[in-house]
């Protein structure tokens, strides 16, 4: 459905360690959505299927294509960035990280992007049919472009792999993986009391755990009052692919009686988890 693919994008990651003229490492992974379903390692040859629903509509075939020319694009990357260090005197060691990928939208189109980065900041992204150096960029990323905007092979690819593979890739496992992908996990909540934060004084934790997707609501109440002492942790991924947050609230010990935490998700329809401090909890 069109509702579903809207929220789906398929974001592949290159990490690339150059460590000397020698030793270097490329590792891949992929992401639907919240949900990782490839990676590849340096060592191998092949791509990882880490869902039963990872292959799509592709044939064994067209993943065989599709396989090989990442290998040749492997080899070619890292062989033109030692060129480029050599050519640009640029220094080791440093990390080249790649993002790109696309999302399908409503009415048969897609968006896509390609980038990277250069210790971590942004240097270059894809643009139309040509590597485009982001303003701010050093000169020899400029000149990196100019000579790889010159493979109009490469560009071809890397177009077509953007506009084409990528969302007919997209379209195959938004129905391959499409139970998975649209079912609510819910999640787990319980409280406990963290370091406190002074005399007479107590830190009180709601641990939110184990949902999918990601956006939860979570909050310290007392009656219908939202607290707004409440400070909200990061989402955290957990190893099983859903996810973990914890939202607490420093409070005069002698008030703590009566406070709840009320949790939202899409998975708990209107039925809110509430937990009443004092009920149950180990503090
Ligand atoms: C230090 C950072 C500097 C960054 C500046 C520029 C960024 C350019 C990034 N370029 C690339 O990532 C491509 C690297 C490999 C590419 O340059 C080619 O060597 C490689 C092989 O090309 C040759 O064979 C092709 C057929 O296999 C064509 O015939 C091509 O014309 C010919 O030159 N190209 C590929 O492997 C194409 C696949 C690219 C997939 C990119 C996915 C990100």
């Amino acid at each position: 459905s069109e509702g579903l693919q809207r929220h789906f994008p398929l974001r592949c990651l290159q990490i690339s360690s150059f460590a000397n003229s020698s030793w270097s490492r490329t590792d891949g992974l992929a992401w639907l959505g919240e949900l990782q379903a490839y990676t590849w390692r340096s060592d191998s040859d092949t791509i990882r299927f880490l869902k039963p629903w990872s292959q799509g509509r592709f044939s064994d075939q067209q993943w065989e294509n599709l396989q090989h020319i990442f290998l040749v694009y492997r080899i070619s990357f890292t062989r033109d960035i030692q060129e480029f260090v050599t050519m640009l005197h640029v220094d080791y060691p440093f990390d080249i990280q790649m993002s790109g990928g696309c999302e399908v939208l409503p009415g048969n189109t897609s968006k896509s992007f390609l980038d990277i980065a250069f210790q971590g900041t942004a240097i270059v992204s894809f643009q139309g049919t040509f590597w485009v150096p982001n303003p701010d960029s050093p000169p020899w990323v400029q000149t990196a472009c100019k000579v790889a905007n010159q493979d109009q092979g490469t560009r071809e690819t890397v177009r077509w792999l953007l506009d084409s593979v990528c969302p007919s890739l997209v379209r195959g496992l938004l129905e391959t993986g499409k139970s998975e992908l649209e079912k609510p996990v819910q999640p787990e909540a319980w409280l406990s009391s963290g370091p406190t934060p002074g005399p007479g004084r107590l830190l009180l934790v709601c641990h939110v755990s184990g949902f999918y997707p990601n956006p939860v609501w979570a909050m310290w109440m007392r009656g219908e009052q939202e607290q707004p002492g409440t400070r909200r942790g990061d989402v955290l991924p957990q190893a099983d692919g859903t996810w973990y947050l914890r939202v607490t609230l420093d409070v005069a010990a002698r008030e703590a009686a009566g406070l709840s935490c009320r949790v939202r998700h899409s998975s708990l329809g209107d039925q809110d988890i509430v937990l009443y401090w004092g009920r149950g909890q180990a503090s």
